[in-house]
């Protein structure tokens, strides 16, 4: 981890190298402060180049260092160091400059980047405010509404927009540090000095109301429930009606007003719970062992195997899409082909890659075409036989080596991996619908699977830039069975006690869930959970009343979106749920029947049960060895389930509540007559026991 400082002529370069992505560090700071003094006081030194070694220009700041107090130097001092350095400064950018990165290369006088860099302040997708002038400094460079733009979506830009918007000067070749180099020189040969960013003219204010409102408009889903919004349009206007240094002290105090939100420490428990998933304890899951796929096979062309083709292909890896009928998989390249040609119209991709990615994806009507992959993933209907039938012919067609995938959604791998001689190169791999953009992977570990195909099922989890959780082999996996012995029962539980399903959606959508479970069922299909849920009850049994109301409108035909009617009722063509005036009645002979009283049920009441059944029964997957920490239930119920990521995750919200808050409630809710569901799961009673949360439970587990 260094800075060092070198000669290229008289041209300095400060070369900040720090793996694995040049994260800043008090180190960091400390160099380039050294540096800029350095280049200032040596007479035979013209200019200054900054650039990073390794995969990437700096990529903000250290995340770490972020909890408690910022070891000196402090930021301000290092770009005022840089700004005022009275030789040009440039920033030459490879890789991803975000955040304080970025923060960095604006206060530099230059800036230039290779072709591939993507340029960014994710700061928003943390909860935080940049806290490194990015506020004032970059509404200088590409006036305030683009700042406000970039600063709400959080997401990248590639040099190109950069150059276009001015937040860079120049594109240069795949190195930078040689491009930066040349550049400096011929910024010298131009007689160019110092150009301070601080110096540039204010943006005017005030900022245009519609075009401010547009782009509130335009961010508005990703940040419902969201607050550092305000904060960053609080700065970015005193860009425009503040000196430049009073400036900087309004984002200075905000920007550590951030960092002791409750929003921003859920969402950086969120980012480092991403990372540390894909390492499971007591497996060296950086150490090789990694099976390389460079070619795969899916079977079963329908919507989910379709979706899995495409994930392949988008990561480059050619695929073999498998189904029995002709018509079936002309329907499946279809599904492709129209997936793509969508992303061309919405300017997701251009045409080029369009037609690169579908040559990837091969249609056959042959499982042989199965026989020189990598990993086989059957895809095919979620029907014990079916799926084992598949599996056994495709043992004695996939090479030894081969990595053999199912995609089941709710029935036991260990089952089904016994259809295959290897049953160790057996693995459960989850994915959610759509998927090529659900960025969740369960990865399901059957009883026989060996270390190194799970550590194969990570790595291409990441090779598809996909969050791969691993997960033990019980009934509906994590997601599946955290939704149905908890979430989803819950609120059916009080559609039966008589609450309207608009209310209950409103509730945990005011929560900040993406959509509530009834209008998700109802997308999703009722017959799916009735399907999944009719496997369970081979295996193992719930006590009445369980999910009789999705079972009584399955046995209607009542099957949500796609019929037209479900918990709510649609008219055709369009996807708004409208209020079925049969449900109430259908419910209260549910409930007459189950013995279920019907009463009034608070708002609070409703978020309260929806939650901690969440919780309780988290907690018992745990108990139960299905997951290796709390925090990877938490990655998977916020990358795949709507959770809202700002509130961290389920596991993590319950801490924040207290476990023995969390406790007293389960508790008051058995007491209340609830029943065997509100049995609290001994996890969660240890933990109260000996004032622990689900955090240090998750320290004592290691990587
Ligand atoms: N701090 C600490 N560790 C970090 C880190 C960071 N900023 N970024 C990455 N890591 C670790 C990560 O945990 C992982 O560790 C390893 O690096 C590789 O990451 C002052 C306040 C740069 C696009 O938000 O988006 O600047 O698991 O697996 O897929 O105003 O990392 O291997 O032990 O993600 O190639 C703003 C966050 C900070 C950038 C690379 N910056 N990072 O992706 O690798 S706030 C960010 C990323 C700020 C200023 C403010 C990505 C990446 P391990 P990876 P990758």
């Amino acid at each position: 981890m260094s800075v060092s400082f070198e000669r290229h002529g008289n041209v300095a370069v400060a070369l900040v190298d720090s793996p694995p992505v040049n994260a800043i560090d008090a180190i960091i700071r400390e160099g380039l402060l050294r540096a800029a003094r350095q280049a200032a006081a040596d007479a035979s030194v013209d200019a200054l180049v900054i650039a990073c070694r390794g995969r990437t220009f700096m990529s903000g700041a250290d995340l770490t260092e972020l909890g408690s107090a910022i070891p000196p130097p402090p930021y301000s001092e290092v770009l005022q160091a840089l700004e005022s350095c009275p030789k040009p400064v440039v920033a030459a950018m490879h890789g991803s400059p975000l955040g304080g990165g970025l923060e960095i290369a604006m206060a530099c006088h230059y800036r230039c980047a290779t072709p591939g860099t993507r340029l960014g302040m994710p700061e928003i997708t943390l909860g935080i405010l940049p806290g490194a002038g990015g506020t004032q400094r970059l509404p200088r460079l590409i006036g305030a509404e683009n700042a406000l733009d970039l600063l709400l979506s959080g997401a990248p830009i590639d040099s190109t927009r950069a150059r276009d918007l001015g937040l860079i000067d120049e594109i240069i070749g795949d190195d930078a540090l040689g491009g930066g180099v040349e550049y400096a020189r011929r910024l010298l040969a131009n007689g160019a000095g110092p150009r301070p960013t601080c110096l540039r003219p204010a943006p005017r204010p005030p900022l245009a109301e519609p075009e401010v409102d547009r782009i509130f408009a335009r961010h508005a889903r990703a940040l419902k429930g969201r607050t550092t919004q305000k904060m960053v349009f609080q700065s970015i206007r005193a860009s425009s009606e503040l000196s430049f240094d009073e400036g900087l002290k309004l984002e200075s105090r905000l920007s550590a007003e951030s960092l002791q939100t409750p929003e921003s420490r859920a969402l950086r428990h969120v980012f480092f719970a991403e990372r540390e998933c894909g390492r499971v304890p007591g497996m060296q899951t950086s150490t090789g062992a990694n099976v390389d796929v460079r070619r795969a096979a899916v079977v079963g062309a329908g919507t989910m195997g379709s979706g899995i083709a495409m994930a392949l292909a988008d990561a480059g890896i050619p695929v073999a899409l498998i189904e029995r009928e002709r018509g079936a998989l002309d329907r499946g390249l279809g599904i492709v082909r129209d997936n793509y040609s969508q992303a061309v119209q919405r300017g997701r991709i251009d045409e080029a890659t369009s037609r690169a990615r579908q040559a990837l994806i091969d249609g056959s009507l042959s499982l042989a075409a199965a026989s020189g992959a990598d990993l086989v993933i059957e895809a095919v209907f979620e029907d014990f036989d079916l799926k084992r039938a598949v599996l056994a012919q495709l043992d004695s067609i996939v090479r030894p080596e081969a990595i053999v995938a199912s995609n089941t959604s709710s029935l036991s791998l260990t089952s089904l991996a016994a259809a295959i001689r290897r049953p160790e190169r057996v693995i459960g791999l989850h994915f959610f619908s759509p998927a090529n953009v659900m960025r969740l992977l369960e990865i399901v570990r059957g009883a026989q699977t060996s270390e190194a195909t799970i550590l194969a099922g990570l790595a291409l989890a990441r090779k598809l830039r996909k969050v791969g959780v691993v997960v033990g082999d019980g009934f509906g996996f994590v997601g599946n069975r955290m939704m149905l012995d908890g979430y989803f029962r819950e609120a059916e539980l009080l559609l039966l006690q008589g609450v309207a399903p608009e209310r209950i959606d409103s509730v945990m959508e005011g929560f900040g869930f993406a959509m509530g479970p009834n209008r998700v069922n109802d997308m999703a299909g009722i017959d799916v959970g009735t399907r999944v849920r009719a496997e369970l009850t081979r295996r193992e049994s719930r006590p009445a009343p369980y999910h009789v109301v999705s079972d009584a409108l399955a046995a209607l035909g009542h099957l949500g979106q796609k019929t037209g009617r479900g918990i709510y009722r649609y008219k055709t063509g369009d996807r708004t749920p409208l209020p079925d005036p049969e449900l109430p009645l259908l419910t209260r002979a549910l409930a007459v029947k189950y013995g279920v009283a019907q009463r009034d049920v608070s708002d609070a009441e409703i978020e309260r049960r929806c939650v901690l059944s969440l919780i309780n029964i988290g907690a018992q997957i745990l108990d139960d060895g299905l997951a290796y920490r709390a925090a990877d239930i938490d990655v998977v119920w916020s990358a795949g389930y709507g959770f809202p990521r700002w509130r961290g995750g389920p596991m993590y919200f319950a801490d924040t509540v207290g476990i023995d808050q969390v406790v007293a409630q389960i508790d008051a809710l058995a007491a209340a007559g609830a029943g065997h569901y509100w049995r609290v799961s001994p996890l969660l009673r240890q933990l109260a026991a000996t004032g622990c949360n689900f955090a240090a439970w998750d320290r004592t587990r290691g990587s």
